[in-house]
C-alpha cells in the first residue's frame, strides 16, 4: 500500500466585500467540499485594514486543516478556485475581495515560487493573522523564526485594531436604524 502523507496546514481567511461573514462561512464550506479536513476554526475577528485602502473593515479568521496526500501547490490551486467560485474576479493586490484564502503554514515546509511563499512572508507582522492563529495554535513553532505563535503575538509591533466580531452588534445597529 502506498504511504500516506499527512500535514497540518493553516489557512488565513479574509473578506472586506459584500456579506463578509457569509463569505467566510461559504469559504469554510468550500474547503470541506474540496476534501480538506477542517480540524479547527478560530472565531471571526473584525480587523482594521492594513497596507490597503478600504473604508470597510475586514473580517478575518484562521482554519487548521488536516491535509492528506496533497502538496502545497495543489492546495494553493484549490484555494484559488474557491476564491473564484466565491466571486473574486479581480486579483489586483489592493482591491476589495469577497474572499481571500492564504496558506500561512504548510507543516514546516519552506518554499518560494512564483505562486506561493511558505511560510507566508508577512504573517508574523500582522495582528489580523496572529490573533486568530494564537487562538487555535498558540504553541505552533514558526519554522524559520523558530518562535511560537504566542510569542510572535506578544512581540508584534502592529497596533491596528483586532476585535472579536459580534453578529449581534450589527443586528442591534440595524434595529436601532429601523426603529
Ligand atoms: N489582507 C491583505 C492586506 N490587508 N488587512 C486586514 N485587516 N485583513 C486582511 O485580510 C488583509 C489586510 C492582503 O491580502
Ligand atoms: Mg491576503
Ligand atoms: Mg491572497
Amino acid at each position: 500500500m502506498a504511504d500516506t502523507n499527512h500535514t497540518i496546514a493553516y489557512i488565513g481567511l479574509g473578506s472586506n466585500l459584500g456579506d463578509r461573514a457569509g463569505n467566510l462561512l461559504l469559504a469554510v464550506r468550500a474547503l470541506m467540499e474540496a476534501s480538506f479536513v477542517v480540524d479547527k476554526l478560530s472565531a471571526i475577528y473584525e480587523t482594521e485594514p492594513l497596507e490597503i485602502e478600504s473604508d470597510v473593515n475586514f473580517l478575518n479568521m484562521v482554519a487548521e486543516i488536516h491535509v492528506t496526500n496533497v502538496s502545497a501547490s495543489q492546495m494553493m490551486a484549490r484555494l484559488l478556485r474557491i476564491e473564484y467560485l466565491l466571486g473574486r474576479r479581480d486579483k489586483t493586490v489592493k482591491k476589495p475581495r469577497t474572499a481571500d484564502l492564504d496558506i500561512l503554514f504548510f507543516g514546516d515546509q519552506q518554499m518560494t515560487s512564483e505562486f506561493i511563499t511558505l511560510p507566508h512572508p508577512r504573517l508574523h507582522l500582522r495582528k489580523f493573522v496572529l490573533v486568530p492563529l494564537n487562538e487555535i495554535a498558540p504553541n505552533f513553532v514558526h519554522p524559520i523564526l523558530q518562535t511560537e505563535i504566542g510569542e510572535l503575538l506578544a512581540k508584534v509591533d502592529d497596533t491596528s485594531e483586532v476585535k472579536r466580531w459580534n453578529p449581534n452588534f450589527d443586528i442591534a445597529h440595524e434595529l436601532a436604524a429601523n426603529s
